[in-house]
């Protein structure tokens, strides 16, 4: 079994299907999760899925991640829009690292059409609702794939 892919979730994500679904969706974090380990485990790959509301907590997860993950997917929310402090941690993963949204910020407000993390992530998927976490799990795992044989 290779080792697993990290999903990781930024503030707010947590209300996920409680608040504002017009935006987001009625689907919850938590189905989320169910449709990542779906779609990692038909790839051969566990998963390992967390959200945090605290920057910090981000990015102990992410340094966790340089040793124990095989790629890398993260919807940093609001963080990545601000954190230059998670750039400098997902700088220091040599795994591939997938960006990963539920809305498409480019279609949204100004301030949402950058994001520090594009500068280290190998792609983008944005836009599709909880089904842009199973594309960014099935195009991490494809990166992997193709990086042993
Ligand atoms: O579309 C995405 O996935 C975002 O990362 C969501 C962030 C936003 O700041 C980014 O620009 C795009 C906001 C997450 C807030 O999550 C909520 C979920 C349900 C209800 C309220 C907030």
């Amino acid at each position: 079994m290779p080792k697993p892919i990290y999903v990781l979730s930024g503030p707010n994500l947590n209300l996920l299907g409680v608040r504002e679904p017009h935006i987001y969706g009625s689907e919850t974090l938590e189905d989320v999760r169910v449709r990542c380990e779906r779609r990692a485990a038909g790839l051969g790959f566990e998963v390992v899925f967390r959200q945090s509301n605290h920057e910090g907590e981000l990015i102990d997860w992410v340094q966790e991640a340089r040793e124990k993950a095989s790629a890398l997917v993260i919807n940093p929310a609001g963080y990545g829009h601000t954190s230059v402090a998670l750039l400098d941690a997902l700088n220091t993963v040599s795994a591939p690292i997938i960006e990963c949204h539920l809305s498409n910020p480019a279609a949204r407000e100004p301030f949402r059409r950058h994001t520090y993390v594009s500068l280290a992530a190998k792609g983008l998927v944005s836009g599709f609702g909880p089904l842009s976490y199973e594309l960014a799990v099935e195009a991490a795992a494809g990166l992997v794939r193709a990086a042993t044989v």
